[in-house]
């Protein structure tokens, strides 16, 4: 098992320790896994073309190290406890040998239908254990899953199943969420026929609703599962073979495919989670991400089973039954981590405090925040309602880029303050920089996040495009990873991030490229151009704002336009990325080169009305007069 951090000092010395002497430093951790074949070199790298090589030499299967390495003692031990959607459905509860024997069948079904090492297999599941077993039995003969998250549109599935070169997809007839149910089935047919790579479909049934199976392309899991061998040997894979693709948004309109490694990546995933949440044998952690995103891969998944861990996964909503579903599940399972997003906490927040009364939370020990900057007001209402002041709150930067925690409270260990992420992990070396690359020392700085020194669980490139990867995160400030956030240290060495500087954003934990939703926007037929923005939003973070120029209303006159591009958005990339606001203007503020200028547009949607800053360079300045005045006239449009 990784060693655990148990006290501040012991903070201190390991972080002196992981920056002065890295390669010591991990290689004692990664000491503590199992390895078919002991690496020959700790770590090779060069943030210049970009190379970053760990455990050169090594060779292991990632599975190997969850349930070989443990079953004989955490066989019998609760792996998960799913949590339907429908509270009335009976719960399920696996064992670490139950999920053994699953992945172990379900690896074999996968090479008896030719699944070879290295190639690409995609996940579009609802969040059922199924997904777990899938995402392990892929890990298992050394395939790389690429998950694709469930509210995704069949245009944008298609998109990534085509990018990553996708010959087998798994996925489910549908999905529970609250009242609804998501067609899976229905929207991974139509995804699938602009998606030609794809020769086989694998169908799990969860929601029994009749739907049309493909003669020679779908089969059902259950009748593979049923015969299928029992055993499974684990392929033995090099500590550099890609372990998983996972789609992320760019300030570019295409989704970036970041590609993970299998030995860093699991010693990163295992030992952030083992000393973030101070996870203690016999503990229940709970995780309310879905796996379609990062946390759910890192913090669901992989850190927490290589930890040993009992974990709750759950397929529903926050706000379904009721308000208080999650504090029913953290009485139920006597939850003691629980770790979730601050859009969720404002969301419940909103409804009041009268969902958790009467609610037993006094199991929790850790909470955990994640996705995107917490405000003050939800902290302390985490802190104060949640908590019941007794918990200490992890507040967790990282991204899909870094694979794992980056900045963070060691709980309990590392004092908090609200909205501030704290003190680096071990191995972590962040740099804060400003517009001219210029280092920002000593504290009470602020500027852009860069990391200077390679770590574990960092991506490892863009997934068929390397060039991409090294002029998104390493030649904006050569020599250093540029994390596309600003921060500051205060006084005190704490940092605190503010938010990305680039043209992503963050809608409810959901990260967006403003790019990929102006594509979608202006693929309506009546849509000129289109320029996207976020704006605050009291429970979102961020809502999106979208000014549109259109060459003629439809119609239904303004209203029914906005309606109709809303369901385009909906259509090409998913429901969640449909703009919050969308403002009709004649024209866009542009330079007289044409670029748009955002951050007049990002001041309108913050509801300014006036100082726009120095506007000489436009084209046609007397535009923003013409946008303010139209946004003042339709708040709220
Ligand atoms: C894990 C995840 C990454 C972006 C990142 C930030 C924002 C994430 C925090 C945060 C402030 C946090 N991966 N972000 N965590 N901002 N405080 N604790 O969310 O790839 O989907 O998003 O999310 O802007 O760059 S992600």
């Amino acid at each position: 098992m990784v060693p655990k951090i148990s006290t501040l000092s012991g903070y201190i010395f390991e972080y002196q320790k992981s920056t002065a002497n890295p390669t010591e430093f991990w290689s004692n951790i990664a000491d503590t896994f199992y390895w078919r074949r002991k690496y020959d070199e700790v770590l090779k790298w060069d943030f210049q073309k970009p190379e970053v090589r760990w455990f050169e030499g090594g060779q292991l299967n990632l599975t190997e190290n969850i349930f070989e390495r443990q079953i004989f003692y955490r066989g019998g031990q609760t792996a998960l406890l799913w949590e339907p959607n429908d509270p009335e459905e009976e719960p399920r509860r696996i064992t670490y040998q139950e999920l053994f024997e699953e992945v172990q069948k379900f690896a074999n079904v996968l090479l008896d239908l030719g699944v070879k090492k290295g190639d690409r297999v995609g996940i579009y599941l609802p969040m059922v254990p199924e997904l777990v077993v899938a995402m392990l039995a892929c890990a298992r003969i050394g395939a790389v899953h690429s998950v694709v998250f469930g509210g995704f549109s069949a245009q944008a599935l298609s998109e990534r199943l085509e990018d990553a070169g996708i010959r087998l997809l798994i996925t489910a007839d549908g999905g529970f969420r609250g009242t609804k149910t998501v067609p899976l089935k229905a929207i991974a047919d139509e995804a699938l026929e602009q998606a030609p790579t794809v020769e086989q479909v694998i169908v799990y049934q969860r929601t029994k609703e009749d739907i049309p199976m493909k003669e020679g392309r779908d089969v059902w899991w259950h009748d593979l599962m049923a015969g299928a061998a029992a055993s499974n040997e684990a392929a033995t894979m090099e500590s550099e073979d890609p372990l998983y693709i996972l789609y992320t948004s760019g300030s570019t309109g295409k989704p970036k495919g970041l590609v993970h490694s299998t030995a860093g990546y699991m010693i990163y995933s295992a030992y952030t989670f083992r000393n973030v949440f101070q996870y203690s044998d016999g503990d229940v952690y709970f995780c309310t991400a879905d796996i379609g995103w990062v946390t759910g891969h890192s913090y669901l998944v992989y850190g927490p089973l290589l930890s040993g861990a009992t974990c709750v996964m759950f397929e529903g909503v926050p706000t379904w039954p009721d308000a208080g579903r999650f504090w029913d599940i953290v009485e139920k399972y006597r939850v003691n981590q629980f770790y979730t997003a601050p859009t969720a906490l404002r969301s419940l927040m909103a409804m009041g405090e009268k969902w958790l009364e009467g609610k037993d939370l006094s199991s929790l020990k850790v909470l955990g925040s994640v996705g995107e900057p917490i405000n003050e007001e939800a902290w302390h209402w985490y802190h104060d309602h949640v908590g019941k002041n007794r918990c200490p709150i992890v507040d967790t930067w990282w991204q899909t880029e870094t694979g794992g925690i980056m900045i963070s409270p060691l709980a309990g260990i590392i004092p908090t303050k609200p909205s501030y992420a704290t003190m680096p992990f071990m191995g972590v070396q962040p740099v804060i920089v400003d517009s001219e690359g210029q280092e920002q020392t000593g504290n009470s700085v602020q500027g852009n996040l860069c990391i200077s020194y390679p770590w574990p669980g960092m991506a490892r490139t863009i997934w068929g495009d390397h060039e991409r990867f090294r002029q998104t995160y390493f030649s904006t400030y050569p020599g250093m990873y540029f994390t596309g956030d600003g921060a500051r240290r205060d006084e005190d060495g704490y940092y605190r991030i503010m938010g990305r500087v680039d043209d992503v954003i963050n809608v409810s934990g959901h990260r967006l490229g403003t790019a990929e939703v102006e594509n979608a926007i202006n693929e309506h037929p009546l849509v000129n151009e289109s320029a996207v923005v976020g704006f605050p939003h009291d429970i979102k973070g961020q809502g999106i704002f979208a000014f549109v120029v259109c060459t003629e209303l439809s119609d239904g006159g303004e209203d029914g336009i906005r309606t109709s591009i809303r369901k385009t958005v909906s259509k090409i990339i998913g429901p969640f990325a449909k703009p919050d606001l969308i403002l009709l203007v004649s024209g866009l503020p542009k330079t007289r080169s044409g670029k748009i200028m955002r951050r007049i547009l990002r001041k309108v949607a913050a509801g300014e009305t006036e100082d726009f800053g120095d506007t000489s360079t436009l084209l046609d300045p007397a535009i923003v007069d013409e946008i303010v005045e139209a946004a003042t006239r339709t708040a709220g449009g």
